[in-house]
């Protein structure tokens, strides 16, 4: 297939150089040794003589606002698709919009009180549309109080009526189900044990039956090592992580019950297989499909990665397990340029729910690749780590994707997939957990002793005084529970000391 300059959009100029004086001081200060040839961006040019941008704002970096040098001139029912979003995602990230404020990187601010405002409607009475949604109604418990609770919002509020709606959405036989009288599924039951764990407390925890979680995760738990959504439901790899989420928070004894299909084919507990099962999804892209032999998905990586983070140590398990090169050129592969976002599969469009599926496994992937600090006593050659600053993804581009095509920037709020879709709960609580990635590095604390799930993680604030505003910073996450940072010690500290029935 010939590759020429992108004729069908009529193209100025073919530019495959960095454009080293569009860069903010601080980058060029990074970038001093590589830039030999440059290139200068006529657009650029003309956009920093306007005098209305000249002095207020850096300029912003060509990668950032250009289509991409090189296109493919075979049009498809894809290659328009993604002329599309680039159509309505190029005008948002070049800044020119007078309505909306930037900060002095050319980055939208943070809509933070909107969010806060679009976040509350969600979780009260919806109105008639949302029928549909029943079935759903746990997740829209967690999108939201996770998302109020990155924000900075007191969800303390929420925990009386939760305890409420949780108690008759739980079933006698374990699990949650989407609402009062359904079967309990392990989504809606993740869903539900991670809204709990935020509102936090006793009261909350205890509305949990963990003996009755446990017969019924047994019954879910299958001969191949993985676990049914629900009984008699698909085995896929959202019910390995969203098990090995519950039965790691809740402390469940890991010995299956007697009726349990794993047991009589000779498994011997609720882990057994797990890390296997998890092996067999990963494709021959090198990502991670829902299931063997199915499409990888960036969805699918994270509950892959988050599971096995869970099951041990990421720098033991997932080098293990997983072909590592691999998977981190099929995830270098989802970020897209000029977008900055990520994409959920190969050929596939930017959506900013992607900034949690695809962001989150990028500190666990780091996690993978650090070495333990080596013991005393070890003389052998010392283990190289890598250092744990060095970013994985261009954390400029996603946090501009974000705050420029990720917000709804009118009065309504809330976050969404891209600019032309609307705002919603889903992509509010996934679209904020990826910035908040972004805006913070996370390293595994490692021990060479026996690991346990709660794993100690070092969070550190990213700081680039131009990427955005300290203000605009959100509070940190858990990158494998995606809940709040200290949430998950404080479940697990109080389950701990409740270890049988
Ligand atoms: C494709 O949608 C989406 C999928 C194949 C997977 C979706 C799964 C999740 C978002 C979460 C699973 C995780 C848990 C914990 C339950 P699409 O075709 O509309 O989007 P695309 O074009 O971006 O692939
Ligand atoms: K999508
Ligand atoms: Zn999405």
């Amino acid at each position: 297939m010939p590759v020429t300059t992108s004729l069908a959009r009529a193209r100025r100029k073919v530019v495959f150089k960095r454009t080293p004086t569009t860069l903010s001081s601080a980058r060029m200060a990074t970038m001093e040794n590589r830039a030999t040839d440059i290139a200068v961006d006529e657009e650029v040019v003309s956009h920093l003589a306007d005098p209305s941008v000249r002095g207020s704002r850096l300029p912003i970096d060509a990668l950032y606002t250009s289509e991409p040098p090189i296109i493919d001139p075979l049009v498809t029912a894809t290659s328009t698709a993604q002329d599309r979003t680039l159509d309505q995602c190029l005008p948002l990230l070049k800044a020119a919009d007078s309505n909306i404020e930037y900060n002095a990187n050319g980055a939208p601010r943070l809509h933070r009180e909107r969010h806060i405002k679009y976040l509350e409607t969600t979780i009260g009475n919806l109105p008639a549309p949302y029928v549909g949604a029943d079935a759903s109604r746990p997740w829209c418990i967690y999108w939201a109080l996770n998302a109020l609770s990155l924000l900075g919002a007191d969800v303390s509020k929420f925990r009386e009526s939760l305890i409420a709606t949780a108690t008759h959405m739980q079933n006698k036989t374990g699990g949650f189900g989407g609402g009062f009288g359904q079967t309990s599924h392990l989504a809606t039951t993740y869903a539900m044990v991670l809204s709990l764990v935020i509102v936090g407390g006793e009261s909350a925890y205890e509305v949990i039956d963990r003996r009755a979680m446990w017969k019924w995760l047994s019954s879910l738990k299958q001969p191949d090592g993985g676990f049914q959504m629900s009984l008699g439901g698909e085995v896929d790899v959202r019910g390995a992580y969203c098990a090995a989420v519950i039965i790691s928070l809740l402390n469940i004894p890991l010995n299956l019950s007697s009726d349990s299909p794993a047991s009589a084919a000779g498994l011997a507990d609720l882990y057994t297989g797990l890390a296997g099962y998890v092996q067999r999804c990963q494709t021959f892209e090198g990502g991670i499909s829902a299931k063997p032999d199915a499409e990888a998905h960036g969805a699918y990586a994270f509950c892959a990665l988050g599971c096995l983070a869970i099951l041990d140590a990421p720098h033991r398990i997932i080098p293990r397990t997983l072909n590592v090169p691999r998977l981190i050129s099929w995830l270098s592969s989802r970020q897209y340029a000029p977008e900055g976002g990520f994409s959920g599969r190969t050929n596939k469009l930017v959506d900013g729910c992607y900034s949690h599926w695809v962001g989150a496994c990028w500190p666990l992937i780091q996690a993978s690749l650090q070495a333990p600090s080596q013991p005393a006593h070890d003389s052998g050659p010392q283990r190289e780590s890598i250092p744990e600053f060095l970013s994985f993804y261009d954390r400029e581009g996603l946090i501009r994707y974000i705050m420029s095509c990720g917000q709804d920037h009118s009065s309504k709020g809330g976050m969404r997939d891209k600019p032309s879709h609307r705002s919603d709960a889903y992509h509010t609580c996934y679209v904020l957990s990826g910035l908040t990635s972004a805006q913070h590095v996370v390293s595994a604390v490692l021990a060479e002793d026996e690991y346990v799930a709660n794993m100690a993680w070092k969070v550190s604030p990213y700081s680039d005084p131009q990427l955005f505003d300290e203000q605009d910073r959100l509070n940190p996450t858990d990158p494998v529970y995606a809940i709040p940072q200290g949430k998950r010690e404080e479940v697990m500290t109080y389950f701990l000391s409740k270890p049988g029935f």
